[in-house]
């Protein structure tokens, strides 16, 4: 006979259950790294609508980062924990992919074996039983047994809401904060109210999920646990086998749980290690999820002057004394003899620019999103040169060159572990060198670059989150490779945060 609950309902039912432990637990990792939450797109301080922190934001622009105010979590809570964003971020990722991939051979078996019937409400009628159902649980009682065909009509509701809604609103508002999404469709991040709109939703829904599993679990230990553990575990309903069940139900999870927690320390326990298996796994999806997609952020549904944000998150502080005495002399000249340092060793020669220089050059101008990876946001107009028209000035691409590097004047705000900060660099692919909105900007809104945001030029990377923009640019080159650079990564978050080269998302 044919199991009532046959093999691959079971097994895909407590693979989700591993799986969503990783994605709610990554998730509180990513939100620990800036424990607010906003519906406001610039962030503005003291506009939260929620906090996870005591700490009260300065009002000022330019004197507090998104660093600083990120919070260490316990490793038993979040994955990994102790302020290890790059990492949530891997987990995430992996987490959502195999998510997604369990969830399509679910729905798909699902609906060629019918079973749906049994979840998918087909009358209005559950309307009307769900409510008798709910009135019964009010009272502290349970319906009787004969309600559950294997599910009460309350319960049709509840997997039905969490499977076709819940879920996918998740995944949608998910993929609203993927910055590469937000060039290419910047119509489908005003749809969820922006990027913040979409976090907070996000959040919004990891609450629901997170209180359905609460009572999902419950409920099911409650509510006749002779006929539902037998059912989940042996995929029959036999109440004689109910001692059994609740056993291996129980051991299953304490199992699990155990699982998590172990996954948070041995990520912790060799973050790059840890960074370069995630990255490995996560990359091929990356590359054909995400790195098709070009800005395409002057067409129609674009952000537009009303977009224009109040208000500008920092990450990065200027470059103090013991950073670059330099930087600092230009600063106070007004960048006068500032020069950008253009080419390098595989040019086998270095232009020096002026801002003058770069101000004769043609000019792009456009209305953008800034995202942190953390998770504030803010819209601005910049203005600058085309990074590739800069580097065509020595002429033809060099055959070997497979990347740009960027460095700053500034060193990184912290690194993993404590170490020495390193001077800040970012490593661009060839892809997004080439994109028409990758830009070394020296305006913004109109006017020259603010000291706090990167000037006298700063570069913008409209399918990268902040992390690349490096503030306070020194110098642009074309190199063959990464590996010789800081710790070989590709970046300074790459480096100190362990965050994903090219990530995206
Ligand atoms: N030189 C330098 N550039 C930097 C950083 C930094 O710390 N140093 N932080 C990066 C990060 S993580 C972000 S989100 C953006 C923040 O840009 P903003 O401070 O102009 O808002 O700058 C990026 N560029
Ligand atoms: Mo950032």
């Amino acid at each position: 006979m044919d199991p009532d609950f046959p093999l691959w309902l079971r097994a895909t039912h407590l693979l989700n259950f591993v799986l969503i432990g990783i994605l709610l637990r990554s998730g509180w990792e990513i939100l620990s790294s800036l424990p607010r939450l906003w519906w406001r797109n610039d962030c503005k301080p003291g506009t939260e609508w929620a906090r996870f922190t005591r700490r009260r934001l300065p009002k000022e622009e330019g004197v507090y980062t998104s660093l600083m105010d990120e919070r260490s979590a316990s490793p038993l809570l979040t994955l990994p924990g102790r302020k290890n964003i790059g990492l949530g971020r891997h987990w995430h990722g992996l987490g959502t992919t195999l998510w997604l991939l369990n969830g399509v051979v679910y729905a798909v078996l699902l609906f060629a074996t019918g079973l749906w019937r049994r979840i998918i409400p087909t009358s209005w009628d559950v309307f009307g039983d769900a409510w008798d159902s709910l009135v019964v649980y009010l009272g502290f009682g349970m319906p009787s047994i004969e309600h559950f065909q294997p599910y009460d009509a309350l319960q049709m509701l509840a997997y039905t809401g969490v499977i076709f809604l819940l879920a996918p609103l998740l995944i949608l508002t998910g993929l609203a904060m993927s910055p590469a999404v937000r060039s290419r469709f910047p119509w489908y991040v005003k749809f969820w109210g922006g990027h913040q709109g979409a976090r907070s939703l996000h959040f919004i829904g990891m609450v629901a999920m997170t209180l359905f599993i609460v009572m999902h679990l419950g409920l099911v230990f409650i509510v006749h646990p002779d006929y539902n553990l037998p059912r989940m575990v042996f995929g029959v309903e036999d109440p004689s086998r109910y001692a059994q069940a609740f056993t291996i139900a129980l051991a299953t999870i304490v199992v699990v749980v155990a699982f998590w927690i172990a996954l948070s320390y041995l990520s912790l326990a060799n973050r790059a290690r840890t960074q370069r298996i995630l990255v490995a796994v996560t990359e091929p999806v990356r590359r054909v999820a995400f790195n098709w997609m070009k800005p395409r952020m002057r067409r129609q549904g674009s952000f537009t002057e009303d977009d224009i944000s109040e208000f500008h998150w920092t990450n990065g502080l200027p470059p103090t004394a013991d950073e670059s005495t330099e930087w600092l002399e230009h600063r106070d000249d007004g960048f006068h003899d500032w020069r950008l340092d253009v080419g390098g060793d595989l040019n086998g020669r270095t232009l020096r620019l002026s801002l003058d220089d770069l101000r004769k050059l043609p000019k792009t101008e456009y209305i953008a999103v800034h995202t942190c990876m953390q998770g504030w946001s803010a819209t601005s107009k910049w203005g600058g040169v085309r990074l590739r028209e800069v580097l065509d000035l020595l002429g033809p691409r060099p055959e070997n060159a497979r990347y740009v590097l960027i460095t700053s004047h500034g060193l990184a705000q912290e690194m993993y572990d404590h170490r020495p900060r390193e001077p800040f660099y970012a490593v661009l692919s060839l892809d997004d060198v080439d994109e028409a909105e990758t830009i070394l900007a020296y305006e913004r809104n109109g006017h020259p670059l603010e000291v706090h945001l990167g000037a006298p030029l700063r570069l913008r990377v409209e399918s990268q989150h902040g992390y690349k923009m490096v503030k306070w640019v020194r110098s642009v080159e074309w190199i063959a490779d990464y590996s010789g650079y800081g710790d070989g990564r590709g970046g300074t978050r790459e480096d100190a945060a362990l965050q994903a080269f090219n990530g995206r998302i």
